[in-house]
């Protein structure tokens, strides 16, 4: 990893592909040279002045492009920028050849292509950020869905720095008593109890503790929720499925056991990102069934974080309470499930409601609130994301403060932090233990936090981070 600051580094910082507009980011010192003679600003004074962010309109003077081209710099003179240096930001129309002409222009003018993340460890070298919220910039550019996205929000505000900070400063005045007791040890001055002491080491162990059980919730959590359909056979399973992943993948009939194994696909709906599962409808004749496919329903249904129960409303009277077994028993395996009536468009769909009226003695009460879903027509789906919404949040866990990257980055440091302290703290409960060996364990302690929030950093640390950045951020 680079990390001199002196080059002047250029690269594309708007998604690549033709769009409205394009924008070139160039930071480092020698800006103005390399625009110097082929950006010619409208107000060339105020260019050459200016001392605070500002925006010059003008045109740039390509060789490469034959006409001049209308552009907005965006400039950012002195340290008050992302990077902590000058940053400048040409806003062109975004023309994937006139921007890659007007890249190749800057590199030939000296500003040297930005390597990935680039942007980024600058701003972190600078002291504008720290190692979490430099990960959090990744965070919010990789999020995949809108809780992701408020995670790395989050971070990049500093809530999770600021509670190690914390942490970290406890810790540096717990070490300064504990030094300048080692500096009086003849007059025997005493600048913290050990009862003080036990209890102070003790709270930042805690503490530590119950971010490493955050960062396991966290990095379970960040791959994406499995969700599975399940029901009696031609419950509408398969269509369901066909309907969210906007494909005709799964096998559709009135037959039904149509769907005789499992399938699975991605799918981005309504703001929401999942894997879905089809499965085999749950036989008619539960006692029929062979052990193996018994043992086989039950592992998708342990394997997803929730089940969409899928209870057709056409369904025959005879066969409601064994749907209602089954939804029971699938709900009492799974870690979420969501029951739906489906196939609601059908003209002998209400059946099941009117029956659940008159005839309330096996019918879960709760069955005329469920979401009434078509999967022909598309109503009630928005009903189903709402639900789904709701009971994927709980079954991902609370926790939303560490980003995947940066939990699976800071377990290792603050499993040492947990060691150290944990070490310190036994120290400080035997008496003949002199404070200069917990003071070891402290500094200790403190040196993998620092590591954590970019205090103390090494190459590879460095290399870990921001080589996952793409290039122009
Ligand atoms: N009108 C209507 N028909 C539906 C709807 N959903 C499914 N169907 C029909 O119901 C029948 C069964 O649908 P599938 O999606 O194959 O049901 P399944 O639950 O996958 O069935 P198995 O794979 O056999 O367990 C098919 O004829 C579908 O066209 C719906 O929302 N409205
Ligand atoms: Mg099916």
């Amino acid at each position: 990893m680079d990390l001199s600051l002196d080059d002047t580094i250029a690269a594309l910082a708007s998604a690549p592909g033709p769009a409205r507009r394009g924008i070139v980011r160039i930071t480092g010192p020698a800006i103005r040279q390399v625009l110097a003679g082929w950006f010619e600003p409208r107000n060339e004074t105020a260019w050459q002045r200016a001392s605070t962010a500002s925006v010059h309109p003008g045109l740039l003077h390509s060789v490469s492009t034959r006409a001049p081209i209308a552009v907005d710099v965006y400039d950012w003179p002195n340290r008050r920028s992302y990077t902590g240096q000058p940053l400048v930001e040409l806003h062109l129309p975004g023309s994937p050849p006139l921007l890659e002409a007007v890249l190749s222009e800057l590199h030939r003018r000296g500003a040297r292509p930005a390597r990935a993340g680039e942007f980024t460890l600058r701003a972190f070298l600078a002291g504008k950020l720290d190692l979490l919220q430099a990960e959090a910039v990744l965070g919010v550019i990789d999020a995949h869905d809108h809780e992701e996205l408020q995670s790395a929000l989050a971070q990049l505000a500093g809530g999770l720095s600021g509670r190690l900070s914390g942490l970290r400063r406890d810790l540096l005045e717990l070490l300064a008593d504990l030094e300048a007791g080692l500096d009086f040890i003849e007059e025997d001055i005493e600048f913290i109890s050990r009862m003080e002491l036990l209890g102070r080491i003790a709270t930042a162990r805690r503490f530590v503790e119950d971010l490493l059980q955050q960062t396991s919730d966290r990095m379970q959590s960040r791959t994406r929720p499995r969700v599975v359909l399940a029901g009696l056979p031609n419950a509408g399973k398969s269509t369901l499925f066909n309907r969210l992943t906007a494909s005709q993948s799964a096998l559709v009939s009135p037959g039904a056991g149509t769907t005789r194994d499992f399938l699975q696909a991605t799918v981005d709906w309504l703001g929401l990102a999942f894997d879905l599962v089809d499965t085999a409808g749950w036989e008619l004749h539960a006692e029929l069934i062979a052990g193996a496919a018994q043992h086989h329903r039950s592992e998708q249904v342990r394997s997803a974080d929730v089940v969409i129960w899928c209870s057709a409303a056409h369904l025959p009277a005879d066969q409601h309470s064994l749907d209602e077994q089954l939804f029971i028993e699938t709900k009492q395996q799974a870690r979420g499930c969501v029951r739906i009536l489906t196939q609601t468009d059908r003209p002998d769909a209400r059946m099941w409601l009117c029956d659940a009226v008159t005839s309330p003695f096996d019918i879960d009460a709760t069955i005329v609130d469920l979401p009434e879903v078509s999967a022909v027509t598309g109503d009630g789906l928005d009903k189903l994301a709402e639900s789904l919404r709701q009971r994927l949040a709980s079954a991902r866990g609370t926790s939303r403060q560490w980003l995947g990257m940066t939990a699976a980055r800071c377990r290792e440091s603050l499993e040492a932090v947990a060691h150290a302290l944990e070490h310190a703290e036994e120290s400080a409960g035997i008496e003949s233990v002199g404070d200069e060996l917990i003071a070891v364990d402290v500094r200790d302690a403190l040196d993998h936090l620092g590591r954590i929030l970019g205090v103390i950093y090494t190459d590879d640390i460095l290399d870990r981070v921001f080589s996952k950045f793409c290039i122009g951020k």
